[in-house]
């Protein structure tokens, strides 16, 4: 398989400053050499840069760098419907906010090519606000509203060519949900499974359903990795940290029936602050995680199917 880097430098949907070194420490901690030691390709297209700016403008007050933010997804939304055609896109961000761009892009591909978009979104949180529900006006708050084609983004956020059914839309990993967001939520028809439910049911029967419906419908995969899904003991080098996430194995586990699946198409790793790592814990982390989805196994094992 090949595998094409792209770092996307946004931080402007948070609100703390590092993420834009985000890119950087993942190619650090030895991204691209891990890839490759699975037999592999990798390239590296470097960093994105954003579009210039447009003016945006919305009446809810508390939004929080709105023309800067939408810069970054008229270029990511792009990039990222032209990288879809070719081999694995892994998108390093960079704040969540990205996903409105990278996973518009390659549900764009999908479309094209008449296959449907399934996203699995590994978060804390479900980032599910719209422009008008959110309080604290940070955008990364807002990705998988808008990628799932509800309403508030329209002629500010790109134009949205083929929206995510919210049917296709599984998180893992959640804890923290605003109010507006859990009534969202809900009336769209997303699954969501928090921590409560990996603790009941185990994370490999929750992912296992989730990928047999993808197999089923011959779907394209999306996984969205925001580090602070892992738990903050782990993976301190995020800004939005919540205590009770998954613990090491949860996520490797989880990684690894992604490999044996066959179905995962595209890759954010997202909201990594070096700033606040620990000598790059967390960024070692993401990329044994990653291996751990490109291949990387303790034992030799047949691989399973889904479908
Ligand atoms: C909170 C926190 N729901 C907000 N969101 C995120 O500000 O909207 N933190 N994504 O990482
Ligand atoms: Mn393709
Ligand atoms: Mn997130
Ligand atoms: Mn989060």
């Amino acid at each position: 398989m090949h595998c094409t880097l792209l770092g996307i430098p946004v931080q402007s949907g948070t609100g703390r400053r590092g993420c834009d070194m985000g890119p950087d420490g993942l190619r650090a901690a030895g991204l691209t050499e891990a890839i490759e030691s699975l037999g592999h390709t990798v390239s590296d297209a470097g960093n994105l840069e954003p579009a210039p700016l447009r003016p945006v403008s919305h009446p809810n007050s508390v939004l929080k760098a709105l023309p800067e933010t939408v810069a970054w997804l008229d270029a990511l939304s792009e990039k990222a419907y032209a990288l879809a055609s070719e081999g694995m896109p892994v998108f390093l961000g960079g704040d969540h906010i990205m996903a409105a761009g990278t996973v518009s892009g390659v549900a764009r591909h999908a479309n094209d090519v008449g296959r449907p978009q399934f996203v699995l979104w590994l978060d804390a949180h479900p980032d599910f606000h719209t422009l008008n529900s959110t309080t604290s006006g940070n955008l990364h708050g807002t990705p998988a509203a808008y990628f799932t084609g509800q309403d508030s983004f329209e002629d500010i956020y790109p134009k949205l060519h083929a929206a995510v059914s919210p049917e296709n839309v599984c998180m893992i990993g959640i804890r923290s949900v605003d109010p507006p967001e859990r009534i969202l939520l809900r009336e769209a028809g997303v699954t969501v499974h928090d921590m409560r439910a990996i603790d009941e049911n185990g994370i490999a029967v929750l992912l296992s359903a989730f990928l047999e419906k993808v197999a089923a419908a011959n779907g394209m995969l999306h996984v969205s990795l925001d580090v602070d899904f892992l738990d903050p003991s782990i993976a301190p080098g995020v800004g939005t940290t919540v205590p009770g996430g998954a613990t090491f194995r949860e996520a490797h586990l989880a990684m690894e029936m992604l490999h044996d699946s066959g179905l995962v198409t595209s890759l954010d790793l997202v909201e990594l602050n070096p700033f606040l790592d620990e000598r790059g814990k967390t960024a070692l982390l993401l990329t044994d995680l990653t291996a751990s989805l490109l291949g990387r196994q303790v034992m030799d094992r047949p691989t399973r199917s889904f479908g």
